[in-house]
């Protein structure tokens, strides 16, 4: 592949490859060397598309490994802890979690008891696509065709909580935008526990004191509760319709139906569930009034306030009716995304009070929704949107290396370094650029 690049492209193909390496554990990879030293879950989903461009073989073991995780009912969680690190080497670690006490956690791994979003049957879809041993790839996903049915069989079951179709996030760390200011009234909402929970250890970046408190609290809620489904539907406090999780869980439910196609299984139950988050989605989600999609809090059913990068999530529909994927095009290229910033897209609405540059996903650019609005845009036919959206996230690791979020106005590299997400999505960008038939 990298032949094909011009000296500049070569130069951060190479470093790219270099961080996977680095970071790849001899079974997956880690989401980063310093401050995340397990497996999460999208990361990793990330990360194989990544390993597919540099080291093929590793991007199946990546999801495999991943995969172990997967408790009994489908649950894919987030995090997939490494057993050869000390207990201490992440906080929250196996300790607060204590999977091993869930009858539905998988044993002899300990995992966290939330998910993440769900990208990975469209991950794998695209894997395939960019095989070069298609038999082989084709025999990778006949195994993975039933862990990925599973995992999306738990989203429609346990997970469809306001029993219209969408798929509900219990913990903002189940959005993937952890600190997002949309889940600010939420867990504005939660009252705090006497004692406090967060040690003061953490990354200045990260969210600190009475953040952390409530999404610990939410934690220990899930966990007594036994992640009970009729506890999550009729009392946990966070229950949020969110649309980049829902716009995740729909393109894989395509992609699903394509892999079942491919596999000899039916592909019918996956034709539906897209059809029908697609018609929740517009019906629960969009907001007529700002022209973009909101998430919907459960418990008091309304929308939230906070437009966010999640906002364009539902580009990644392919049947998103002409009129919205316009209001959001505007949206995207207007002031308050991609128009005031020169590293779009920035994580929130620059315009909004809570915006904020250099706050863990509360302003700052993504690589990782960078690539989702941008998988988007092409699927939709948007060619400026597209580029813009591979020119300026170059540009960001140009700038400042495979950082994990950066400023969105002058690009300044914050939080970890050698990211691995930023560098397997740069992998995958570089290579569908230079080979828009794998893309
Ligand atoms: C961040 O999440 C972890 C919690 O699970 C954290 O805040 O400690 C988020 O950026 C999340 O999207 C990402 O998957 C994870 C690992 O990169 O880090």
């Amino acid at each position: 592949m990298s032949s094909r690049l011009t000296g500049d492209e070569t130069a951060l193909w190479k470093a790219a490859a270099r961080v996977l390496d680095a970071n790849w554990t001899g079974t997956a990879t880690a989401a980063s060397p310093g401050l995340y030293p397990h497996q999460w879950s999208w990361d990793s989903a990330f990360i194989s598309l990544g390993l597919a461009r540099h080291r093929p073989a590793r991007a199946e073991a990546e999801l495999l490994s991943l995969f172990r995780g997967q408790w009994a009912d489908g649950m894919l969680p987030h995090i997939v802890f490494n057993a050869s690190l000390a207990r201490h080497a992440f906080f929250p670690g196996p300790d607060l979690w204590r999977s091993a006490e869930q009858p539905a956690a998988p044993r002899g791994v300990q995992t966290s008891g939330l998910t993440q979003p769900p990208v990975h049957a469209l991950v794998a879809l695209r894997l395939h696509a960019c095989a070069r041993d298609t038999d082989g790839s084709r025999g990778f996903l006949a195994r993975l065709y039933p862990m990925l049915a599973a995992q999306h069989r738990y989203l429609a079951t346990a997970r469809d909580l306001g029993a219209a179709g969408l798929a509900a996030i219990c913990h903002p760390w189940e959005s993937g935008l952890d600190n997002s200011p949309a889940w600010d009234r939420p867990l504005a909402a939660l009252p705090l526990p006497p004692t406090a929970y967060a040690p003061g250890h953490r990354s200045r970046t990260l969210p600190t004191g009475e953040d952390y408190d409530r999404y610990v609290r939410l934690v220990a809620l899930l966990r007594e509760s036994g992640y009970d489904r009729a506890y999550l539907r009729e009392s946990h406090p966070f229950a949020v319709e969110d649309p980049l999780f829902n716009a995740t869980y729909l393109a894989s439910a395509h992609a699903l139906a394509e892999v079942a196609r491919i596999v000899g299984a039916d592909p019918a139950p996956h034709v539906e569930t897209a059809q029908r988050v697609h018609a929740a989605m517009l019906d629960r989600l969009w907001d007529a009034d700002t022209g973009c999609f909101r998430a919907r809090d459960l418990r008091d059913d309304r929308l939230l306030p906070v437009i966010t990068a999640g906002s364009f999530g539902p580009l990644l529909d392919p049947e998103l009716p002409a009129a919205h994927v316009r209001n959001l095009v505007d949206l995207l290229l207007s002031a308050r995304f991609a128009g005031a910033a020169g590293y779009p897209v920035p994580t929130c609405d620059i315009q909004a009070p809570a915006f904020d540059r250099g706050g863990y996903w509360r302003g700052p650019t993504w690589i990782s929704t960078n690539w989702l609005i941008w998988y988007g845009a092409l699927a939709h036919g948007l060619p400026v949107v597209a580029d813009l959206l591979y020119g300026s996230t170059m540009r960001l690791v140009r700038q400042s290396g495979f950082r994990e979020f950066f400023d969105p106005f002058d690009g300044t590299g914050r939080g970890s370094h050698d990211y691995s997400w930023s560098a397997a999505l740069v992998l995958d960008l570089l290579a569908a650029r230079r080979a828009p038939q794998a893309a």
